[in-house]
């Protein structure tokens, strides 16, 4: 790719009078921006394609963006603004690709007419980073944004704190209802919400999402406000609106959340400084990351991650300046040693053996100090090692959680003793995100998704029948519940596909086996497809069958997650049908993770990492580059 990038460069700077008139006339098309700069000392051409110039967020986005590139002299900015219309956008990203940019990054009107446009640039080897929303589909570099769900959960429970928990009313101005970010925010503030006491939750749509539109329709509520707690707006304006319009009617008992706490004159943070609303969601645009990450693409770093889902904080009065201090603070790098207790789910499978090799192979590239145990898939033995580390005083604790529940208590005990933790691989459940400082791992639920999305397309009709046998992880991990649930997912589209049996092999190859001596042991063999939870459980399970005189890949589909070597082979040999990669190569964007931690900069709240999928079809052409 770097060599395309390069013919990209010379095309546009070095190819003479025409390319630079075409430049001259590209910057006065477009609004372009940077630092001042020689047409020869610039190395990179990023385009912009803004979905619009107009709503508050995206101006914050864009400047962000602006101020970023700003720091590196050889990156000019290309900007379009498709002023909300899909059509335009398309047209504006043809004029960025005719006008030979080196990388991408979108912001789209409508993620599905978009969709086909992004993935053609990136079929093009142009990479593209999307923002804000997600495209369909895989055809991207990047993603960066916020996790709105998480943000109306955040806001439920700064409305619950408002209430005591008790019961209430609350008044929830939402955007309009075609938009996803309003909709999931929604959602994570009723689940907060519906489980706590007595609360009523009275929903608005304000279509325009505006400052004035939110303040007459709390306007016209009128005496009926008197009976309102708390006000949610999903967005800052909106809040300000409402504030406008309780304090004309004289409620001053209401307390107001908004969402984006931006740091302007008028913006959110500075509405909570000064009283007019009570708290605000920060909802970061990602343009800074996206600067960053698109340096880091352009400059072949190796490890960039597939999406960046960026962290939300509840601002209040109290910690409003801190907040506002800590995105100025410019991270210096540690000069110290840093050490990491790390503690490993155990050696279970090649996925896991992988995982702890590019783990500690990392710490020696990164020069940190790490202290390493395995737990034997027991959670016990992993508490017991978190609480030595604890004792030890290191300075940051990487926990890889056998099952997902029961973190409560030790993580309480490491914030209490200042070490941030960090989870690799697999995810915890804890009421509070803010336990945790960062997850570094992949998509289980698409993992699962992406199972029976192949299966599905191997049925000569979406409603052929078919018995699937589902060999199940660790019960209670995370990538086991996940890849249920998101193989179910997709199984719901064929109604003549059925999971009729499911047994547990907690990951290994003797636990694949036995789950098929056992079905053997009861049934005649009556199974269509197996999707495995992970390679070993698929391995184990294909030898038995064999033994049995059934052949996996040919008497029975054989589906399996993770794409170790071993895995590869079987599908060059036709015994496996399907393997959805999963990658263990986590150590790199960990130790990267954890140096950005200790030299002040913020994580996001998830890092997962990027992954294909192989069939007997494409196998043989990647086994040979197969890293683990
Ligand atoms: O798929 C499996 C391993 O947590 C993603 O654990 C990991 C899973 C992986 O033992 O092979």
């Amino acid at each position: 790719m770097k060599e395309s990038l390069v013919r990209h460069r010379r095309r546009i700077w070095k190819g003479g009078g025409i390319c630079l008139l075409t430049v001259a006339l590209l910057f006065s098309m477009f609004s372009a921006c940077a630092a001042r700069q020689e047409p020869d000392k610039i190395d990179y051409v990023i385009g912009v394609s803004q979905a619009n110039m107009r709503e508050p967020w995206r101006l914050v986005l864009t400047r962000e963006i602006q101020d970023e590139a700003a720091k590196y002299p050889n990156v000019r900015l290309v900007f379009t603004d498709a002023t909300d219309d899909s059509a335009k956008q398309m047209t504006d990203i043809q004029r960025l690709l005719d006008y030979g940019i080196d990388l991408m990054i979108v912001s789209p009107c409508d993620v599905k007419k978009i969709t086909p446009v992004v993935s053609n640039v990136y079929n093009q080897s142009i990479p593209v980073i999307v923002l804000d929303r997600v495209v369909e589909g895989f055809d991207y570099s990047l993603f960066i944004g916020p996790d709105n769900k998480t943000i109306g959960k955040q806001a439920g429970e700064a409305a619950l704190r408002m209430m005591n928990g008790k019961s209430g009313s609350v008044l929830e101005l939402c955007g309009s209802s075609a938009s996803q970010a309003s909709i999931d925010r929604s959602e994570g503030f009723s689940s907060v919400i519906s489980g706590e006491g007595d609360i009523q939750v009275e929903h608005v749509a304000v279509v325009s999402e505006s400052r004035d539109s939110a303040e007459d329709i709390v306007k016209a509520f009128g005496t009926r406000l008197r009976g309102i707690d708390v006000i949610f707006a999903h967005n800052d304006y909106m809040a300000l609106g409402a504030y406008n319009a309780v304090k004309q009617l004289g409620y001053d008992h209401i307390r107001i959340v908004g969402v984006d706490g931006f740091t302007g004159e008028d913006d959110g943070v500075n509405l909570v400084r000064r009283g007019m609303i009570d708290e605000t969601i920060t909802c970061p645009t990602g343009g800074r990351e996206a600067v960053q990450y698109a340096l880091e693409i352009l400059n072949n770093v190796s490890g960039v991650p597939k999406q960046v889902i960026l962290r939300s904080h509840n601002i209040t009065k109290e910690n409003a300046d801190d907040y506002e201090a800590s995105l100025n603070q410019v991270p210096e790098a540690t000069k110290r040693a840093i050490t990491v207790g790390y503690a490993q789910v155990g050696t279970e499978s090649a996925w896991r053996l992988a995982n702890t090799e590019s783990i500690k192979k990392a710490a020696r590239d990164f020069g940190v100090s790490l202290l390493y145990e395995d737990a034997d898939q027991d959670q016990g033995r992993q508490i017991e090692a978190i609480r030595r580390f604890i004792k030890m005083d290191v300075d940051v604790i990487v926990i890889s959680p056998v099952v997902d529940s029961g973190w409560d208590e030790v993580l309480a005990e490491a914030r209490d003793a200042g070490i941030p933790v960090l989870l690799s691989d697999r995810r915890v459940t804890t009421k509070d995100d803010n336990m945790y400082m960062t997850f570094i791992g992949a998509d289980f639920i698409e993992e699962g998704r992406r199972a029976m999305r192949w299966l599905g397309g191997t049925l000569e009709t979406p409603q052929s029948s078919l018995r699937i046998m589902e060999l199940e992880g660790t019960l209670g991990a995370s990538p086991t519940e996940d890849r249920s649930q998101g193989f179910r997912e997709v199984l719901k589209e064929y109604p003549g596909c059925n999971i009729v049996y499911f047994g547990c092999g907690d990951y290994t190859y003797e636990g694949g086996r036995k789950v098929i001596e056992e079905y053997l042991a009861k049934h005649e063999w009556d199974i269509d497809a197996i999707f495995s939870h992970n390679d070993d459980m698929a391995l184990g399970a294909a030898d038995a069958l064999e033994e049995h005189g059934i052949q996996p890949g040919k008497d029975v589909k054989l589906i399996s997650v993770d794409g170790a070597r071993t895995a590869f082979q079987a599908l060059v040999d036709g015994r496996l049908n399907c393997v959805v990669e999963c990658s263990p190569l986590l150590g790199p964007q960990l130790m990267k993770a954890i140096t950005d931690l200790m030299a002040g900069k913020e994580l996001p709240l998830r890092i997962i990492t990027d992954e294909k999928v192989f069939t007997e079809e494409n196998a043989k052409d990647y086994i040979r580059s197969r890293k683990y």
